[in-house]
């Protein structure tokens, strides 16, 4: 691709001439800013969570630059304005960190607050924006996607109440991307990040920060740190898996540092640019060496993983791991035990495909629940508007208030000081949840990889059978069935096409396609059933939902198809 350039304007927004600009050059006053002609890209459309493509997408030259560009326009950051940088430390973060701060001065952005090393945890950098009152921020990861010049890489925007750009926005970035010319650049040299500290580079100021210090602060406003470290004094022991990815130096500075947890209670505490190799997704699937530690009969007494960002959480109990939907639940039903949020819950809410054991508690409660699309910018306006405390996603995602992303570190301190509070092992607090609540068994099964025409044709198949007659699907134990489309209880705005409902008796499956994926596409298919009967609260759940799995791969065509079995399952 061709570039040329052309002077334009300096920060401030008064065209100045060729003249000026060496003159500026000389008192050093002035940043050197051009315009580079390059794109459009049409291909910037972010999916669930921000733009995620194959890092050698992203390595294109202009690629980058041209999707800042857009967010910058789209969003329209104001001359001067504050914004948060960082991301989870994968290959390309620290390029991509020297290349954002060039478009950004060359857009007039008065304040780049950069975690140190260009690292930030998501749920961090959530929190940075609010604190700092900054208009918002850019946050450099794929998540759990595998990282390298080989994997994947991702950016995504997040606005001013620290939570990612609703879809308006997203669109409007996508928009923008395709028909940009060029983008504006400052012709700076590395900008350093390995100190806390200020620089003034004439025009924009990059002030690196501590990152974990902020977080921390914020934990010790919620949670009983004090009780929990007694916990740790008098022999509790834990293993945290930060999966070589961005939660090991908060791990490490909370649980071991703060709260005195025993040193090697974090186990792949250093971020590295590939995860060591890992897909750093805290499930039973890739969380492989903790769960068989948590199954040793010596094995610690409370075991948890965070993702490549650091927002999602896996809790593990001696010999069980915690499915998110009672995650969610068990915190709400104990909310009372954490300072930070005792008497003061508003409502709650979680993605569709998530289980309905949240719906129980809050029911019990007396509280609102809502039901939004997958995406953590759906709980953008819930949370803005006061109502609800807090929400989760079936995909190990569990948040509050405190800022407008999911945070991994976060929902274990809270399990944490519900052990504490308790005195009860996780398993206990599970067996006692179930028994008052009854149990949601829930299973995600994945078909990854899938030729995106077959996938066509399954969602297809979904469509048809979704539509179908009341008695085909009373044929096959179905009672309703439907498209989800969600209103905005807040603006009003709507979502439509975000998954397929069918519900069976006291069971549900779900059906969506990934939009987080880089290589094909993948069938996500949900599958939930309510259990109350005391004698069958302790099944393993693939046994306890084997009709219903069944019964999900006929409504979906996949015998049909010819698509044999799942690729992940949690
Ligand atoms: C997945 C999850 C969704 C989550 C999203 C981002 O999206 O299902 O619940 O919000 O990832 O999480 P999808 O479209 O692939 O199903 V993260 O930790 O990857 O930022
Ligand atoms: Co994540």
């Amino acid at each position: 691709m061709c570039s040329t350039t052309r002077w334009c304007g300096a920060p401030g927004g008064a065209k100045i001439g060729r003249r000026d600009i060496d003159a500026a050059q000389k008192r050093r006053k002035f940043l050197e800013i051009r315009f580079v002609e390059a794109g459009p890209f049409t291909d910037q459309r972010p999916g669930t969570s921000g733009l995620r493509k194959k890092t050698r997408v992203f390595e294109q030259a202009h690629y980058l630059e041209t999707f800042v560009q857009a967010v910058l326009e789209a969003a329209a950051v104001p001359r001067g304005a504050t914004l948060v940088l960082g991301g989870d430390g994968r290959y390309l973060n620290d390029r991509a960190v020297q290349t954002i701060v060039r478009v950004a001065a060359g857009n007039g952005v008065g304040r780049l607050i950069v975690g140190r090393d260009g690292l930030l945890s998501t749920p961090a950098a959530s929190h940075l924006i609010r604190s700092r009152g900054a208009h918002g921020g850019i946050i450099l990861s794929a998540s759990h996607n595998p990282g390298g010049p080989d994997g994947d890489f991702g950016i995504k925007y997040n606005g001013q109440n620290g939570g990612p750009a609703p879809e308006a926005l997203t669109e409007r970035i996508f928009e923008t991307a395709s028909k940009l010319k060029g983008y504006r650049l400052a012709d700076l040299g590395p900008v350093p990040v390995g100190e806390p500290g200020r620089r003034d580079l004439g025009g924009l100021v990059v002030e690196v920060v501590d990152p974990v210090a902020d977080y921390l602060a914020l934990m010790e406003r919620l949670f009983d740190l004090d009780r929990i470290a007694a916990m740790f004094a008098s022999g509790f022991r834990m293993r945290f898996d930060a999966m070589g990815a961005v939660t090991g130096p908060y791990a490490k500075t909370v649980l071991e540092g703060r709260l005195g947890a025993a040193p090697g209670t974090v186990v792949n505490g250093d971020p590295l640019p590939d995860f060591g190799g890992h897909h750093p997704d805290p499930n039973p699937a890739h969380a492989k060496e903790l769960l068989a530690e948590m199954a040793d009969a010596d094995g610690p007494d409370f075991g948890a993983a965070s993702d490549g960002d650091g927002d999602r959480n896996m809790i593990v109990g001696r010999g069980l791991y915690v499915s998110p939907g009672d995650s969610l639940a068990v915190l709400l039903a104990n909310a009372d035990l954490a300072p930070g949020y005792r008497g003061r819950v508003a409502g709650v809410a979680r993605s569709l495909v998530t289980s309905r054991a949240v719906d129980r508690v809050a029911d019990a409660m007396r509280l609102p629940c809502y039901q939004t699309p997958t995406g953590w910018k759906f709980f953008g306006n819930l949370l803005d508007a006061g109502l609800i405390t807090f929400c989760g996603e079936e995909s190990f995602g569990t948040g509050s208030d405190h800022v407008r992303e999911k945070d991994g570190l976060w929902a274990v301190l809270f399990w944490l000081n519900v052990v504490a509070a308790t005195g009860k092992s996780v398993s206990e607090l599970l067996a006692d949840h179930w028994a008052r609540f009854g149990r949601d068994y829930f299973t995600r099964h994945d078909y990854e990889g899938l030729d995106p025409e077959v996938a066509a044709e399954v969602v297809g198949r979904v469509v048809e059978r979704c539509a179908g007659g009341e008695k085909e699907l009373a044929a096959l134990g179905v009672d309703r069935a439907y498209e989800f489309e969600y209103v905005d209880p807040v603006d009003g705005s709507v979502s439509r096409n975000q998954g397929y409902c069918f519900e069976a008796g006291e069971a549900r499956v779900l059906f969506r396609l990934s939009g987080t994926g880089t290589e094909g596409a993948t069938l996500r298919c949900y599958v939930e059933r309510y259990e109350r009967r005391p004698d069958r609260l302790h099944l393993d759940a693939q046994t306890a939902l084997a009709d219903d799995i069944a019964l999900a791969r006929d409504l979906a065509g996949l015998d049909a198809l010819r698509i044999g079995a799942p690729t992940t399952i949690t």
